[in-house]
């Protein structure tokens, strides 16, 4: 990567961190040091034991009827609001599905809609977030995704720390993310994959990290995501779950999980809520593996924890 003047192009492992990425060209398998659940396994909290060593062990739990069916009714009504709002469709934090024009993600949604906002901030998300990281904490991002039917865009596998600890300087895996379905998730139409037990490994990505990477990646990822031996060795070691559910569910994710989803060519799209909590003890930073930082619509920088 040439240096941009006063960038901070990082083409050299940046001292002492375990969690390199994007600076070699040959992928790695890093052993992950820091636990999954922060907290004690019988912190108080909505989780109770059982949940949360099944996070620890899987880096993922699932809470079935998170919302009730009236709030899910609720919500629904509130994502068409906001994906038919003129304004917002010309605003940065809208993108489109790169093969049509369909809204795909709405960024920062917590501070757009007093709804979500009051959905982050509700005990049944925020507290089992706490417990799971053990601190008080910030949203470090908030997105809806519409994956629309007839066509809307998957995501393909990728760590999602990888991304945040390159470009948005995230130091170490103490960051969860709190998936609240609001249509039914069945297996064909795009539902969240996740390989069980894959957030205790880091896997490196090759390829470094273009200027403004943030304006391709949100639509189709390529810089960060593993390559396929690595993919290959992680689906063989922890296998794929699959996250279906009935709307008004969750899933509560490791942000360093392999995952992934695939398009949605039913009619029946698979739209979410997607909130994800960061340690206030784990502050982003300078990006590690990038020339510059991401937008705070993507990457917080207010790190006043969630009350
Ligand atoms: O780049 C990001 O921050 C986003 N990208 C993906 C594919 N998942 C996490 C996050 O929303
Ligand atoms: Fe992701």
């Amino acid at each position: 990567m040439t240096a941009v003047a006063g960038s901070t192009a990082r083409t050299s492992p940046r001292t002492g961190d375990r969690y390199r990425t994007r600076v070699s060209d040959t992928p790695d398998l890093v052993e992950r040091i820091e636990p999954t659940v922060w907290g004690s396994e019988s912190s108080a909290g909505m989780f109770g034991a059982q949940e949360l060593a099944a996070h620890a062990r899987d880096g993922f739990v699932q809470v079935p009827g998170l919302l009730d069916p009236q709030e899910v009714a609720g919500y629904q009504a509130e994502l068409d609001r906001l994906a038919t709002d003129a304004g917002l469709r010309a605003d940065d934090r809208c993108v489109v599905e790169k093969s049509s024009n369909e809204v795909r993600s709405i960024f920062e949604v917590h501070r757009i809609s007093d709804a979500i906002a009051r959905i982050a901030r509700d005990e049944r998300v925020v507290g089992r977030a706490r417990q799971i990281l053990g601190s008080d904490v910030y949203i470090h991002q908030s997105r809806i995704n519409y994956k629309p039917g007839f066509g809307g865009g998957g995501f393909y596998w990728h760590s999602d720390f990888e991304t945040w600890h390159a470009e948005d300087g995230m130091p170490v895996p103490r960051a969860v993310s709190c998936s609240i379905s609001l249509t039914d998730n069945h297996p064909y139409n795009g539902c969240l994959m996740i390989m069980p037990g894959s957030q205790r490994t880091f896997v490196s990505c090759v390829g470094e990290t273009p200027e403004e990477n943030f304006r391709s990646s949100l639509k189709e990822q390529e810089i960060g995501t593993p390559d396929n031996d690595s993919i290959t060795a992680m689906a063989n070691r922890h296998g794929i779950a699959m996250m279906t559910g009935k709307a008004g569910g969750a899933t509560f994710f490791d942000s360093n999980c392999m995952h992934g989803s695939g398009d949605n060519i039913t009619p029946y799209s698979r739209s979410n809520i997607f909130l994800v909590f960061n340690s206030v003890e784990n502050a982003c930073t300078e990006p590690y593996y990038a020339p510059t930082r991401r937008p705070e619509y993507i990457g917080a920088r207010d790190v006043t924890p969630v009350r």
